[in-house]
């Protein structure tokens, strides 16, 4: 595979695979600003970037289980109703590098910073669906489709040379509510090469994996995708599952993200100058689930505070409230009076009540994927 036409990157990021690139910017970075900027969104690739030099002529063809299949120009995209949507993409292997050390996994290493927040302009999918005939809310095609599988230009070692590519079920498709977009801008500006331009797809609330770059096709499909990345990737398998007996055929394709929380103020190990210190990061969940509370303790998990919480700077969060970001994450923080050193955790609760699991053997699995444990650092006051 080609990677002499790279895009440039900005230096800053953390390199985690060069071929195909991958990479993350530091914690610090990530929490500086709710909208995280185009330079500073992780980037995650299974192959070199694509090139579309000729937009006039990009179509992305609609076909499967359709009487009538289109292709469709980006002016044709641009013609439908825009949305901006804040939607919150987070890498399953987000926080991979902290599971592996527990036990080796296999995968891409990742600190804490395989997520990032942007505003996603596009159209939406239910109205893309409306112009091949799909009406909005459907569950099924006459013609038995039931899930709408993107497609790729890319090309994927995985995939042997072919593209990469993932499905969604077609009621969530056709929802308007789910928000899933074809989108053309990320926080404001025509998407970069990186994030997929011309067009790609955008699925809040569930792993980035099923949002597919650089779309090809959108194929109306009977059943789940076959692809590599739904079927023998991006699932969760039980701590007694390992390579000798694995069963990829037993589980699910990973959609939902369970709650997610991270401190990005401090690194894994920290000296600070003054026993006062504020610790903030982001908690996020999927479905669209917001965030109900994150605590924080300063005793390894003995005694726990509340956080402050908020998505634009001093106004405090409220989940469900109709003027909250339902697919976004949220910032939290505590100021703290810590002794010489000490063990800072964070936890998350969601408004389904769901927590994140106190430590990462009870959810190792060997892909190393949706590490929720939750997250420590250690500090010490020092110089
Ligand atoms: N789409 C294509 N075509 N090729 C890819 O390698 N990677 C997926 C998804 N879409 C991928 C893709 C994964 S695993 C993630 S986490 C997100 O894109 C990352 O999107 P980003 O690079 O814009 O952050
Ligand atoms: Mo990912």
């Amino acid at each position: 595979s080609d990677y002499s036409q790279e895009p440039s990157r900005h230096p800053s990021l953390r390199i985690n695979a060069k071929e195909p690139f991958n990479a993350e910017p530091p914690r610090k970075t990530l929490i500086s600003s709710y909208v995280t900027p185009v330079d500073f969104f992780y980037k995650r690739n299974h192959g070199p970037i694509p090139i579309v030099d000729d937009i006039e002529r990009y179509r992305v063809t609609i076909c499967g289980l359709l009487e009538n299949p289109k292709d469709i120009s980006m002016a044709d995209i641009r013609k439908l109703p825009k949305y901006d949507v804040a939607a919150t993409l987070q890498c399953a292997g987000n926080r991979r590098t902290a599971m592996s050390k527990r036990k080796t996994v296999k995968g891409v290493g990742w600190d804490v910073s395989a997520i990032g927040n942007a505003i996603w302009g596009g159209a939406k999918l239910s109205d893309v669906l409306e112009l091949v005939g799909i009406p909005k809310l459907t569950s099924s095609t006459p013609l038995g489709g039931k899930h709408v599988e993107f497609v790729s230009i890319d090309k994927c070692k995985e995939e042997n040379g072919g593209p990469y590519k993932a499905s969604i079920p077609l009621n969530q498709a056709t929802n308007p509510e789910s928000d899933v977009l074809l989108a053309y801008e990320m926080n404001g500006e025509t998407l970069n090469r990186d994030h997929g331009y011309p067009l790609r797809a955008i699925v809040p609330g569930i792993i980035g994996a099923r949002s597919v770059k650089w779309l090809d096709s959108v194929n109306i499909s009977s059943e789940v995708c076959q692809g590599f990345f739904m079927q023998k990737d991006y699932k969760m398998f039980p701590p007694t599952v390992n390579w000798d007996n694995i069963d990829w055929s037993t589980r699910r394709p990973q959609m939902d993200f369970p709650v997610q929380c991270v401190i990005c103020s401090l690194e894994d190990v920290d000296v600070v100058k003054h026993r006062k210190i504020t610790i903030s990061g982001y908690a996020v969940s999927g479905g669209g689930r917001g965030i109900e509370r994150v605590d924080v303790s300063i005793d390894g998990g003995k005694t726990w505070l509340e956080t402050t919480r908020y998505q634009k700077t001093g106004v405090p969060y409220i989940a469900d409230d109709s003027s909250s970001d339902k697919w976004a994450w949220v910032f939290f923080e505590a100021v703290a009076e810590i002794p010489q050193s000490a063990e800072i955790v964070a936890k998350a609760v969601d408004i389904a009540a769901n927590v994140q699991p106190e430590n990462v053997d009870d959810i190792w699995n060997l892909r190393g994927i949706l590490n929720t444990s939750w997250h420590r650092v250690h500090v010490r006051v020092g110089h």
